[in-house]
């Protein structure tokens, strides 16, 4: 039903607004990406965008999210609340038009630019399009106006005001309940939001930014984020389970032309780069030109730093942009008024003017900060110098398995890899087993046509605190490099990988977790886009065994024991006999193919790496030097880092 508009009178222009949001119900996915749970939660994102720009812009000091008893979502700022005025084009309140008309948005309002991420404006509208009810308080002229729509974006109450507020007091509140209809799920999770809001609060720094769950009865006040520092305590947040090898965090900043540019970093005693992104608080996860110019610049700074001060040689090769990364924690944060984003998942920033930006305002400040700190400078520089030292002994180890690896034929007498027969990547699977003994049982259990079986002997090689150079020369991750074929380093090439499915079978017990995890390092550090584009599974053998006359029957966990044992009538129940099973070195070949193996009976859970910051922090947690704590949170997270999905 058209609602009449402020105006008394409706038009055209109302069929126009309702068929424009229809367009968002049926094809949401080309708005929002998807209707899974992310993009459940990309609608919070869409409307707290709205509440950012307005900081931006230096009218809006705090923002709040609240997850609601019924998962409906509350979003408030204190800005200057949306226009309540009617419009002169549409003739509806500007709110009203905000949240009905698809590109709606900064057009609508004076001047400014809109710099957050999200929509850029059309945001509000999608959001109602696929919501239930959408309700909108705003504050303002000391008024409280409210505008209610229902059903997918139709105005069920136009306008109007419903108290007075003190003067001063302005701002904008938005309840949303996504429509079930469209969403696969409408449950909220309090870790995703929680994890973005924090991080939004380190890159808009003295914003302060508030989440609260009122399913949670315990939860009364929720969690304020607000950094002075920005970016800065972005980096001494990832490195604090790390250890620093200086003490100044280096934080730089440059404008340009309205584009706005900063970058923090820090070194750590580890062996990988930690390098974040982002360009209007989104994510640049592929990079671009912001991350290119500072790059380029940090390589060419510290070459010239470390040959004025004689560190390098004239004889000696230059360090190279994986030498002077080593160990480096660095946020690069572009807000930018008309960022051009480019590649399949538009995580790669093109704008090729910011290149240079990033490059003057980054050679810049470091290379201020190199000569004001000398020691910093030293002890950077030192381990850029390992780093290359370690790079060019990798080089010959690299070498050599790059040989074994053009000849596949050596394949069997390496390591012990029993490869399946076929050649075919599309339906060959290599199931890493932990112990000879389990691997003997699956070698017996296997398609021997499509599964291969790699057994790993002890526990593997930490990557995460050993350097390249020895990783390199591990016969364990050796003989993987050569099984997966794909290469690695800069010969590194996703096509050429052998099998379909990379499956982690180890026990179900704490010694299982912690090789699992070790191989998870290893995949993430070495092998990320084998894990980007999904190929990695952890294998889930049972605990238990269930026995009752002619059946047999195999659960995951006491969960399901328990339920299985529920459903059966009483005296099946009690005459049933419970194994437990002990580990894959004990099952035999049929149980072990019917349990784990077999494509039709089997269980696998996919691993991805979602989230690289939180993956890091967990890597960290479970492979940092203190061995009692890492054994401890294994034994506590054991399930989830199955579920390493964070
Ligand atoms: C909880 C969601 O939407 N806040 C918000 C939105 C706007 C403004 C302030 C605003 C913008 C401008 C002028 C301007 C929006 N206004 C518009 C439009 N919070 C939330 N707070 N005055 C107020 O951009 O010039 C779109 S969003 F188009 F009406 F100006």
């Amino acid at each position: 039903m058209l609602e009449e508009k402020v105006t008394g009178h409706y038009d055209a222009s109302d069929i126009q607004v309702l068929e424009g949001l229809e367009a968002v119900r049926r094809r949401p996915g080309m708005y929002i990406g998807t209707t899974d749970v992310k993009g459940l939660h990309h609608l919070v994102w869409e409307i707290v965008d709205n509440s950012i720009d307005e900081a931006l812009a230096g009218f809006c000091t705090h923002i709040s999210v609240i997850i609601n008893k019924d998962n409906s979502i509350t979003v408030k700022d204190d800005g200057r609340g949306i226009p309540v005025d009617v419009h002169p084009k549409t003739g509806l309140s500007t709110v009203e038009t905000v949240y009905t008309v698809l590109h709606a948005g900064g057009k609508f309002g004076g001047g400014g630019y809109k710099v957050s991420g999200g929509l850029h404006g059309v945001g509000a509208s999608v959001v109602n399009a696929l919501s239930k009810w959408v309700e909108v308080t705003v504050y303002k002229n000391g008024k409280i106006n409210q505008i209610r729509f229902e059903n997918g974006g139709h105005t069920k109450e136009t306008l109007h005001v419903i108290g007075e507020c003190e003067l001063i007091r302005t701002g904008t509140t938005v309840t949303f309940k996504p429509d079930p209809e469209i969403f696969d799920t409408d449950i909220y999770d309090y870790q995703t939001l929680r994890v973005r809001i924090r991080e939004l609060a380190f890159l808009n720094k003295g914003l302060s930014l508030n989440i609260r769950d009122d399913r949670d009865e315990e939860d009364t006040t929720g969690e304020t984020f607000m950094y002075e520092g920005g970016i800065s305590e972005y980096v001494r947040f990832i490195n604090q389970e790390k250890t620093p090898i200086h003490n100044n965090i280096i934080h730089l900043t440059g404008e340009k032309n309205g584009v706005f540019f900063e970058v923090a970093m820090q070194y750590n005693t580890s062996y990988n780069a930690n390098i974040y992104s982002f360009v209007n608080n989104i994510n640049t996860h592929d990079g671009g030109t912001h991350e290119d110019g500072v790059k380029r610049a940090l390589t060419r700074v510290i070459n010239k730093y470390a040959r004025s001060k004689n560190i390098l040689k004239e004889k000696d090769e230059n360090l190279r942009d994986d030498d002077v990364k080593e160990g480096l924690t660095m946020i690069i944060s572009c807000k930018h008024p008309n960022p051009q984003f480019e590649g399949q998942t538009k995580g790669r920033l093109g704008n090729s003017e910011v290149k240079d930006l990033a490059d003057s305002v980054f050679a810049e400040g470091f290379e201020r900060f190199l000569l004001e700190n000398p020691e910093e400078a030293r002890t950077i520089i030192n381990k850029a110098i390992l780093a290359k030292n370690a790079r060019m002994a990798a080089k010959k180890a690299r070498e050599a398995t790059r040989k074994s690896d053009l000849a596949p034929n050596s394949l069997s007498g390496f390591g012990k890899l029993s490869d399946c027969k076929s050649k075919d990547p599309s339906i060959c699977e290599i199931f890493i087993v932990e112990g000879d003994s389990a691997g003997g049982t699956a070698k017996l259990g296997r398609d021997s046509m499509t599964q291969a079986i790699l057994p790993l002997r002890g526990k593997i090689l930490n990557v995460e605190k050993a350097r390249v150079d020895k990783a390199f020369s591990n016969e364990e991750i050796k003989t993987i490099i050569t099984a997966f074929g794909t290469g690695i380093g800069d010969y590194f090439d996703l096509s050429k990988l052998r099998y379909d499915k990379i499956i982690i079978m180890t026990d179900a017990d704490v010694d299982g977790s912690h090789i699992r995890v070790l191989l998870l390092t290893l995949f993430y550090r070495f092998f990320k886009p084998i894990v980007e584009a999904g190929h990695i599974y952890a294998a889930q053998p049972p605990l238990f065994r269930i026995m009752h006359g002619k059946t047999r029957k195999y659960v995951l966990n006491d969960e399901e024991l328990e339920n299985y044992l529920k459903s059966l009538p009483e005296n099946v129940r009690n005459k049933a006999e419970i194994a437990r099973m002990k580990g894959l070195g004990e099952m035999d070949a049929d149980e072990l193919c019917e349990t784990t193996m077999d494509i039709n009976t089997r269980v696998l859970r996919k691993i991805t790496v979602d989230d690289c910051v939180a993956a890091d922090a967990m890597f960290e947690k479970l492979m940092g030097d203190e061995v009692e704590p890492r054994r401890k949170f294994i034994e506590e997270n054991a399930q989830k880092v199955q579920n390493l999905d964070v």
